[in-house]
C-alpha cells in the first residue's frame, strides 16, 4: 500500500549508486530534498529516560543492558510514576518537545504495560509528545498504548536482514517487522532506524535503508545511531566507521525518506561539531538532547546549545503547537 507520493520501491543498485556519487553532489541532492519538505534551520528535540535499566534477556551485541555481557551497568527496577514525572518536567523545561522512555525488555508483560500506560498519561499531561521503546509489542498492547495517548513507538530494525544474525540471535528480523506492523495498525507514529559502525558493509547500510524505505508507510521518525562501543560487549573494539560514510548514509536516508524526521542519535558524544554540522546539512533534523541517552553519554546540554546557536539552528515546536500557531495566524489574518 502506497499512502503518499514518496517512493517505496527502491532497488539495492540505486542505493549503491547514491553512495558512489561525488560527496558534494550527494549532499546537494540531499539538502535539496531537506529544503523541499522541512525547515533546514530547525531540529526536533527528544529527551530519553531509561525507565527500566539492565538485565535484559536479549543478546544484542551492541547493548550495555544485555544480561548476556559483563558491562558496568547496575540493573534498576522500573521507575516510579513520580520519578518519571520529575524527569519529564525537567525535559520540558530544557526545551525538549518529545519524551522517550526506554525499557530493557524483550517485550513488556501486561502488568508492566499497566504501569507504562500511566507514565504515558503523565508525560502527555505535562504537554510533551510521548514515545516509548519497550521491545516486541503485541497488537492489543499497541492499542492500549494508543488509547493512553502514545504518539510514537521506537523499534529499530538495527541493520540489514543479511547482517542481523551476526548481531542478535534471540529474536528475528521478522519479529521486528511484526512489531512495527502492530504499532502502525494501532495508528501510533513509527520511530524506526538502526545503528552504523557495527562492522557491517556498505551493502548492509544500504540494505537497512532499503528496508525502511520499502515499508508500506515510511517511519515518521528515523534514528540513525553511530555505535557507542561499550566495554564488555562483543562489538567493543570493532573497526570505527569513517565519518564521511556516516554522513553519506544520513544524506541517503534523507533522499529515500524525504518526509521523515532523520535523527542524529547515539554516538554524537564522540563526533566533532563539523561532522554533526555536515549531518544537519545532509538532512538530519532531529537529535537526542540531554546528558545521557539511556545509559551512555550524550553531549552536555550547553555544548549542544552552543553548537545549534553557532549553526543558527532552532528547536522545532511540538507539531500540535505548530499547527495551533498556524491556525491562530490565519484567524488573525481573517479578522484584520
Ligand atoms: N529493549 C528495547 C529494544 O531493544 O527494542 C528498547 C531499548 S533499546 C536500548 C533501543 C535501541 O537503542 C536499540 O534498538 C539500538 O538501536 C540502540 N542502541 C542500543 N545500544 C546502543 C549502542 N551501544 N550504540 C548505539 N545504539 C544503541
Ligand atoms: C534509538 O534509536 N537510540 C536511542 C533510542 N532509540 C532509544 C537509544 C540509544 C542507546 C545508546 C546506548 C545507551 O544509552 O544505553
Ligand atoms: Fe535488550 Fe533492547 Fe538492549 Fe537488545 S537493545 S539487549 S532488547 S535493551
Amino acid at each position: 500500500m502506497q499512502t503518499d507520493s514518496s517512493r517505496h520501491d527502491w532497488q539495492l543498485k540505486e542505493v549503491l549508486n547514491l553512495y558512489q556519487l561525488p560527496f558534494n553532489d550527494l549532499l546537494f541532492k540531499a539538502h535539496t530534498v531537506l529544503r523541499a519538505h522541512h525547515n533546514p534551520n530547525k531540529v526536533q528535540i527528544s529527551t530519553l529516560l531509561s525507565i527500566k535499566t539492565g538485565s535484559c534477556s536479549e543478546d544484542c551485541a551492541y547493548c550495555p543492558q544485555s544480561g548476556h555481557y559483563d558491562t558496568d551497568i547496575e540493573p534498576e527496577r522500573l521507575l516510579s510514576l513520580e520519578e518519571v514525572e520529575q524527569s519529564a518536567l525537567a525535559a520540558k523545561a530544557s526545551g525538549a518537545s518529545r519524551f522517550c522512555m526506554g525499557a530493557a525488555w524483550r517485550n513488556p508483560s501486561d502488568k508492566h504495560l499497566d504501569h507504562v500506560v500511566e507514565m504515558v498519561k503523565i508525560v502527555k499531561k505535562i504537554g510533551l509528545e510521548t514515545c516509548v521503546t519497550l521491545g516486541m509489542l503485541k497488537q492489543k498492547q499497541a492499542v492500549r498504548l494508543k488509547a493512553a495517548g502514545l504518539d510514537y513507538y521506537n523499534h529499530n530494525l538495527d541493520t540489514s536482514p543479511e547482517f542481523y544474525g551476526s548481531v542478535i540471535t534471540t529474536r528475528t528480523y521478522q519479529d521486528r517487522l511484526d512489531t512495527l506492523e502492530h504499532v502502525r495498525s494501532a495508528d501510533i507514529n513509527v520511530c524506526c532506524g538502526g545503528i552504523l559502525g557495527m562492522g557491517e558493509s556498505r551493502n548492509d547500510r544500504a540494505g537497512l535503508l532499503l528496508q525502511l524505505a520499502c515499508l508500506p508507510q515510511h517511519p515518521e521518525s528515523v534514528p540513525i545511531n553511530m555505535l557507542v562501543q561499550i566495554p564488555g560487549t562483543p562489538l567493543q573494539g570493532v573497526e570505527k566507521l569513517d565519518p564521511f560514510e556516516f554522513i553519506r548514509t544520513i544524506a541517503i536516508a534523507r533522499i529515500m525518506l524525504p518526509k521523515s524526521y532523520v535523527r542524529l542519535s547515539a554516538g554524537r558524544e564522540t563526533m566533532n561539531d563539523q561532522t554533526q554540522a555536515l549531518c544537519f546539512f545532509a538532512g538530519a533534523n532531529s537529535i537526542f538532547y540531554g546528558e545521557t541517552l539511556l545509559t551512555a553519554k550524550n553531549p552536555a546540554m550547553n555544548k549542544d546549545q552552543d553548537l545549534l546557536a553557532c549553526l543558527g539552528i532552532e528547536a522545532d515546536q511540538i507539531a500540535s503547537e505548530h499547527n495551533a500557531a498556524i491556525e491562530a495566524e490565519s484567524a488573525n489574518a481573517t479578522v484584520n
